[in-house]
């Protein structure tokens, strides 16, 4: 199949990396938001989110003349849905008597009406969003056959994820492998030949409820891993064992490969899609809910190990070192690292936190801190809660001049206890309790 012009609605950190991607590679692109502020910005050429290498691309592609913003959909060969399916918030389903998440549709729901006007015969649309399993079929392919039209029969419906990583999008957008799952194999091979556009990597069909869960099955097999990481540092922690230095060994096990524990798990991906699986067969996915709740309770054990370290917290002053949701990003949403500083001011600590990806951000409730210097000078401690590489590197005889902190607390094993000893400070880490034996 041969595609001169697609739409792409929602124009995110999915949905915008794409269109311009397709558009840099000759096809005329309509992207659609429904923020206006989004499609202002774009069309001045200019970009909303930040990710390593976009701008240039959306710049290189509002020029060709390939790619334009609006705020409604239009005819088009093909279009793509990427819009957000985040949680709904005040709604919980429950499963003898265990409550769990429910996925917000109304994104996909509305995306796919705004495209029915506009389909016509021989057409391709494709659902990117990560959705429920059967979503392409049961909620998708109805709302699309109000036009008349019938999926798979009059045009051509598919299902295919997005699997870039945050801060390698650009890279992993062409080069990582694409599954397309079709309604109908006719279905598949034509999203194989939209994306064949630019995709280096292998393009796998198969049909569209497939490819939903494979998308799931990726992002759930992570957070099940982290969860077990997570779970043996409590266990490293009730047996005087240090968990990173049982996980390297364990892990010259050819066959073993146990992810990092840390402080929790955040973003927008790894703690949502698992939800996705517990909604459509809670009775069949008992690990997949207790691994959530695993990884969802670890920065309560990061405010024990705090408290361990600093005794009762009302009125201690503690650095934060971090608050991105991972490492080398500037992403603070749904981080792990945000809801610890709340926890923290609830038992009365007075927090100030550093973020140097994101230094202005306005985080509603915690004191962004201007500089390093300005976090810890007065701090009582300082708690490291995202391993960015410049944390790294950070000298402790030269931070131990800045301020009066003698107590510092990894919970990401990012430094070197020795040093941090060395240099005169307490030192403990989370999931290695051989390391609050301090000098
Ligand atoms: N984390 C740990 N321990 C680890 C690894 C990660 O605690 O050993 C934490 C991170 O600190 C972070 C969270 O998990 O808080 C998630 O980070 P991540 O790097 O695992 O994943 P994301 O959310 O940035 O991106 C994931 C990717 N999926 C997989 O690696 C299976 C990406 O490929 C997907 O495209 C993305 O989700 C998505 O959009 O679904």
């Amino acid at each position: 199949m041969k595609f001169q012009k697609i739409c792409i609605i929602g124009l995110g950190y999915i949905g915008l990396p794409t269109a311009s991607t397709f558009a840099t590679h000759g096809l005329n692109v309509l992207g659609v938001d429904i923020k206006p502020h989004i499609i202002e910005t774009l069309n001045k050429g200019e970009v909303h989110i930040h990710e390593p290498g976009l701008s240039e691309v959306v710049r290189k592609a509002i020029q060709s003349g390939k790619f334009t913003a609006a705020l409604k959909p239009e005819e088009a060969d093909a279009f793509i849905i990427a819009v957000p399916t985040p949680f709904q918030e005040n709604k919980f389903g429950e499963y003898n008597g265990v409550a769990y998440k429910l996925a917000d549709m109304r994104a996909v729901i509305s995306a796919a009406e705004s495209i029915m006007p506009f389909l016509k015969k021989g057409n391709l649309v494709i659902l990117e969003s990560t959705s429920p399993p059967r979503t392409t079929v049961d909620l998708v392919a109805p709302i699309l056959a109000r036009s008349g039209l019938e999926a798979g029969l009059d045009f051509h419906l598919a299902y295919s994820p997005e699997r870039v990583l945050p801060g390698q999008i650009m890279r992993e957008l062409i080069e990582n492998a694409r599954v397309i799952g079709g309604v109908n194999s006719e279905s598949a091979q034509a999203g194989h030949d939209l994306y064949a556009t630019f995709v280096k990597g292998q393009i796998v069909q198969t049909d569209a409820t497939t490819a939903e869960m494979v998308k799931l099955m990726e992002n759930t097999h992570r957070d099940v891993n982290i969860a077990i990481a997570n779970e043996f540092s409590r266990l490293a922690d009730k047996f005087g064992v240090d968990v990173w230095e049982a996980i390297s060994l364990a892990n010259l096990h050819p066959r073993i490969k146990i992810l990092s524990p840390g402080p929790g798990v955040g973003g927008h991906c790894i703690s949502v899609d698992p939800w996705f699986f517990v909604e459509a067969a809670p009775e069949l996915s008992p690990l997949i809910y207790h691994s959530r709740k695993v990884n969802d309770a670890q920065p309560e054990f990061v405010v024990k190990i705090t408290e361990r370290a600093l005794g009762a917290l009302d009125n201690k002053k503690i650095a934060v070192l971090g608050l991105a949701y991972k490492p080398d990003v500037d992403d603070l949403r749904e981080s792990p690292a945000n809801e610890i500083v709340h926890m923290l001011q609830e038992k009365s600590a007075q927090v100030k936190a550093w973020e140097p990806y994101n230094p202005d951000a306005i985080m509603p409730g915690i004191n962004m801190a201007p500089s390093l210097d300005e976090a810890i000078k007065d701090a009582d401690a300082i708690l490291l809660l995202v391993k960015h590489t410049e944390f790294g590197t950070l000298n402790p005889e030269a931070i131990a001049k800045k301020t009066k902190a003698r107590i510092v607390i990894d919970t990401v094993n990012g430094w070197d206890s020795e040093m941090w000893k060395n240099a005169g400070f307490q030192f403990f880490r989370l999931g290695d309790s051989k390391s609050k034996t301090t000098n």
